[in-house]
């Protein structure tokens, strides 16, 4: 069997005025930890490096700018390269990327792969971006991802890595993606067998409060669901807590393939769940009730791409 230890180290609050030292300084021990565990992974939450932004209306741009990073690894972000490196273990990470293009500059709310060698193998770039753009006060909190982010233009992309003793096929989306089955079809349709999902999720839903005390469970429903209906595994990291007066879900999980949890933390602080994950479980799904060459069918499902 192919077996691999993955951790998701969940954070609890970073606070507005938290340096990225800080945070990197924090991140740094879950990974210590996860490596002391046998970890062959470590799997960090969306938008890792600061607060949670988007929850503020600010209009001064340089302000904005400040919770981007321009470079990765940036001098206060190399030390979790370094360490990886030094560790030999993989990680998944989260930030908000500014980046500078051919036809001009651009942000995007981002997330990476490095390997054990503290090379960046892959980039995925938020594509279903939540919330409004324009200043609502109204809301108890702010969810500006469509006014500070552009949606990612690299798709949903799947690398074969190294990982461990394994070979394996992973893939990456970003909290707001995993609400939506097309997600996860699209890594299923390239073979992932597991893919890091990192969240920030408020507890309170300003359009819809009724649903608040559902969080918990919508976030597991969708999550299960997408890691049963494609044969893969899951990896949720909450950023989580009351951070800045907003609390955030926590329950970060680590799914397996038949859409079980395995683990789930039980803090809504910096805490590290570990599991060991059988590759090869995946193909009870991919093979069988999931076969997509022998059962799915694309041709009836036309709709869903032409509107
Ligand atoms: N970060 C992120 O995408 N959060 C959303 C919040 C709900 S929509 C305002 C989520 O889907 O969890």
């Amino acid at each position: 069997t192919r077996k691999t230890l993955v951790g998701a180290a969940q954070l609890g609050p970073i606070a507005r005025n938290e340096s990225r030292t800080q945070v990197v300084a924090r991140m740094l021990e879950l990974m210590r930890e996860a490596r002391a565990r046998g970890c062959d992974t470590i799997a960090f939450p969306e938008l890792a490096l600061t607060t949670f932004f988007p929850r503020w209306y600010v209009e001064d741009q340089a302000e904005i700018d400040s919770w981007f990073e321009r470079e990765m690894p940036s001098p206060a972000t190399l030390p979790l390269f370094e360490e990886a490196k030094k560790l030999g273990i993989g990680f998944y990470l989260g930030y908000a990327e500014l980046a500078e293009e051919a036809d001009g500059t651009h942000r995007y709310n981002t997330a990476i792969l490095v390997d054990k060698t503290g090379v960046i193998i892959g980039k995925y770039r938020k594509v279903h971006l939540p919330g409004h753009r324009e200043h609502e006060p109204w809301r108890a909190f702010q969810h500006l991802e469509k006014r500070y982010f552009e949606r990612g233009n690299l798709g949903f992309g799947a690398w074969r890595a190294h990982v461990g003793e394994c070979e394996v096929i992973l893939g990456m989306a970003l909290c707001n993606d995993r609400r939506w089955p097309e997600t996860y079809r699209v890594l299923g349709l390239q073979g992932v067998e597991m893919a890091f999902i990192g969240y920030n999720t408020p507890i309170h839903y300003p359009p819809v409060p009724e649903h608040d005390h559902l969080q918990g469970f919508h976030n597991h429903l969708v999550l299960q669901a997408g890691a049963y209906q494609n044969g893969m595994w899951i990896v949720g990291i909450a950023k989580a807590g009351k951070e800045e007066g907003c609390d955030l879900l926590g329950q970060s999980c680590i799914i397996a393939p038949t859409g079980e949890i395995v683990a789930m933390c039980s803090t809504v602080e910096d805490e590290l769940i570990t599991a060991s994950c059988d590759l090869d479980r995946c193909r009870e799904l991919k093979d069988n009730v999931f076969n997509f060459g022998l059962h799915r069918e694309p041709e009836t499902y036309r709709l869903i791409v032409d509107t």
